[in-house]
């Protein structure tokens, strides 16, 4: 399988996030694709291919064009401002207020933040739109014949909505696949979400529509970020019902349980029979994870991987969360190699 991967990711390189009212260093860095480069290489899975520029309209397919307009002139604007930290909301429409578009700087990433852990800095909005060109590579590359394709994104994008950034998330680069597959004559497209957090943006983004089908696997979200997210009873509405299953697990959750939850989806999204399926690949679940409380080892992810091959699906991995940073590029390419092995 080939990677798609391009260094532009480490123009995401944000100083600070928000945790426990602190400022630490930010878990989505640069490093956690160094890692898995190296454990790639290793293992001999080395064709990488450099991404291609495809521009914005794919990108308009499924984000609000102010929103993107919003986050290529954020951190230009913030710098007006004056201020010696990176740019952060600290201010949100919450319930009762006007949820009127705000022009000036610190309205407006309040009206498009869900979540402050994540701040925006110098080349946030040129390493997502990068992002998103891998996973659409990697997408022609699949619509081009290949059984699957690597796309190694960052920053992730499962938890970007139409018109939201959080979650370390800016451009839902699995959903921009996803409508590039429906836009080339894909009819049914599956978007299956394994990483350990809701999938809240890609939820929101197909909860209307019968076209794609989104699966996902998470901790229960009465514990665990996104919080406001992610229970079994949102199962999709109008046109779309039927079209989104949520499957929240306890903490502590570990592999044999997890796999059971991973075979429900499995078939269900065999029933839906889709073209294509994308899989929004975080590593999180990993029993070390800092942000996370599942319990995979490493081995597990070989497993699971072998399922998702018996699917016998045409599929486009999209690289999402993962902060156990030694481990990941071991996590990651056990899950491609229990795949291949299928
Ligand atoms: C893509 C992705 O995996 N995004 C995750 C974003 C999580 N952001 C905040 C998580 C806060 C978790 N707090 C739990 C701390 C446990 N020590
Ligand atoms: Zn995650």
């Amino acid at each position: 399988m080939k990677t798609v991967y391009t260094d532009q990711h480490r123009l995401r390189n944000s100083k600070s996030e928000m945790k426990g009212g602190l400022l630490v260093s930010p878990y989505e860095c640069p490093e956690r694709v160094d890692y898995i480069l190296a454990r790639l290489q290793q293992r001999g899975m080395n064709t990488i291919v450099s991404p291609d520029a495809f521009g914005l309209d794919p990108v308009k397919r499924i984000h609000d064009a102010q929103y993107l307009e919003f986050l290529s002139t954020c951190w230009t604007q913030w710098q007006t401002l004056g201020y010696k930290g990176e740019a952060v909301a600290s201010v949100w429409p919450a319930r009762g207020m006007h949820q009127r578009r705000p022009t000036n700087i610190e309205g407006m990433i309040g009206y498009y933040a869900f979540s402050s852990e994540t701040t925006i800095s110098q080349g946030t909005w040129e390493a997502a739109q990068a992002s998103a060109d891998v996973a659409l590579t990697a997408q022609r590359l699949v619509a081009g014949g290949e059984r699957a394709a690597f796309a190694l994104c960052r920053p992730p994008g499962h938890h970007a909505a139409s018109d939201l950034f959080g979650g370390y998330c800016f451009i839902n680069n699995a959903a921009v696949a996803a409508q590039a597959c429906l836009d080339q004559g894909a009819k049914r497209v599956a978007i299956l979400d394994v990483d350990f957090h809701h999938g809240n943006g890609t939820q929101e983004i197909f909860y209307h529509r019968s076209d794609v089908f989104v699966a996902s696997l998470h901790g229960n979200p009465q514990e665990h970020y996104p919080h406001f997210l992610g229970f079994e009873d949102e199962c999709g509405a109008g046109e779309g019902e039927g079209f989104n299953l949520n499957i929240p697990l306890s903490s502590g959750t570990a592999f044999e349980a997890w796999d059971s939850a991973l075979a429900m989806a499995c078939s269900r999204i065999l029933q839906y029979g889709p073209d294509v399926l994308i899989v929004s690949l975080g590593v999180d679940t990993f029993v070390d994870d800092p942000l996370s409380n599942f319990r995979l080892t490493s081995p597990d992810f070989t497993r699971y991987g072998e399922r998702l091959g018996r699917l016998g699906l045409p599929t486009i991995f999209v690289m999402e969360g993962g902060y156990a940073v030694a481990e990941i590029g071991t996590n990651v390419v056990n899950v491609l190699e229990g795949f291949e092995h299928t």
